[in-house]
C-alpha cells in the first residue's frame, strides 16, 4: 500500500476540521459491522453473518483512524498473517484485501457496505502515528470470522446513483456527485490494489498546490473528512454514502504498488470535483 508516504499525507489531510459527515445509509443490509477505534485498538464483535454488511468505524480517539479488511485466503494461517500485518507489512501474502473504512475522524462515525463471505478475517488500520510507528504494531489489528449467511456478491450491494471505477491510474465517476446524500458505488476494475480518499479543497487552493504541498505545512490546500474507501484488490466493490456540503473536493489515490513506485495519485489517479 505504499504506506510510509501515503499515509503521512492521509494523517496530514485528516488532521482538518471535518466538513463532511458521512450518515447512516439509506438502504439498510441485515447486520452491521460496529467497529470503535480508540489509541490503539479496536473494539468489535468477534463474528457476524455473511452477506452485505454495514461497516460502520466509530472513532472514539483523538486521532483520525480507519478500518481496512483483509479476508485470508482458506489456507493461511492466522498466526502468520497477523504478525506479519502486526510488523506493518504491507505486502503480506495469502489475504485479500477488501475494502473499508478509509477514515474517521475523531468524534465521527463512517460507513461503507460490503460482501463478506464466510471466511477469516482481519480488521486493522494502517495509519502511521506521530512517533513513526503504524497503528496496527500498537495494536490496531483484530480477528473476524464471517460465518455462513446470506450471498455477498457484488450484486448484494445496494443501487447506487454514481460508480466510481478505481482504474490502473485513473478515477472515472460516472455522474456528477451532487449536495446532499446519496450512494457512491466505488470498484476496482484495475489490476492493482486501490482506494479511495476524499478531502475538502480550501479556499482558492489548487490541484498543483495540492501536489506540491508536504502534507504539513500550513495552511493545508486541503481539509481531511471521515469517509472514502479502503484498499481493494482488483474486482473488489464497496457502496459508501456521501453526504457532500457545496464546496470543492479533491479526490485521490494514494496507495502505491510498492518497491518505491510512485504514488497512484502522481500517475493520473486523483480528480477534482466542484459540488454545488
Ligand atoms: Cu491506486
Amino acid at each position: 500500500m505504499g504506506r510510509i508516504t501515503a499515509s503521512t499525507v492521509v494523517a496530514a489531510v485528516l488532521a482538518g476540521i471535518p466538513s463532511a459527515i458521512y450518515g447512516p445509509t439509506t438502504a439498510a443490509p441485515a447486520h452491521t459491522l460496529v467497529v470503535t477505534a480508540y489509541e490503539y485498538a479496536f473494539q468489535a464483535p468477534d463474528s457476524l453473518p455473511a452477506g452485505a454488511v454495514t461497516v460502520r468505524l466509530v472513532n472514539r480517539g483523538r486521532r483520525p483512524h480507519q478500518v481496512v479488511i483483509a479476508r485470508l485466503d482458506d489456507t493461511s494461517s492466522l498466526d502468520r498473517v497477523m504478525r506479519s500485518l502486526t510488523a506493518d507489512k504491507v505486502r503480506t501474502g495469502g489475504v485479500r484485501w477488501v475494502g473499508g473504512v478509509e477514515s474517521a475522524i475523531p468524534g465521527e462515525s463512517s460507513e461503507t457496505i460490503l460482501p463478506l463471505t464466510s471466511g477469516r478475517y482481519v480488521l486493522l488500520c494502517s495509519y502511521d502515528g506521530d512517533n513513526g510507528l503504524a497503528h496496527v504494531s500498537l495494536g490496531m489489528i483484530r480477528p473476524l470470522v464471517v460465518t455462513r449467511g446470506a450471498p455477498a456478491t457484488v450484486r448484494s450491494l445496494p443501487a447506487a446513483q454514481t460508480t466510481i471505477e478505481l482504474s490502473d491510474y485513473h478515477l472515472g465517476i460516472s455522474s456528477p456527485l451532487h449536495g446532499g446524500k446519496q450512494l457512491v458505488r466505488i470498484v476496482n476494475v484495475g489490476e492493482h490494489r486501490h482506494h479511495l480518499i476524499i478531502a475538502r479543497i480550501v479556499g482558492d487552493a489548487t490541484t498543483d498546490d495540492i501536489m506540491r504541498w508536504d502534507g504539513k505545512s500550513e495552511p493545508a490546500p486541503v481539509q481531511g473528512m471521515s469517509g472514502g474507501a479502503a484498499a481493494m484488490d482488483p474486482g473488489q466493490a464497496s457502496v459508501i454514502e456521501m453526504d457532500l456540503k457545496p464546496g470543492r473536493y479533491a479526490l485521490a489515490c494514494i496507495l502505491s504498488n510498492g518497491g518505491g513506485s510512485k504514488l497512484h495519485y502522481l500517475l493520473g489517479m486523483h480528480d477534482e470535483i466542484v459540488v454545488k
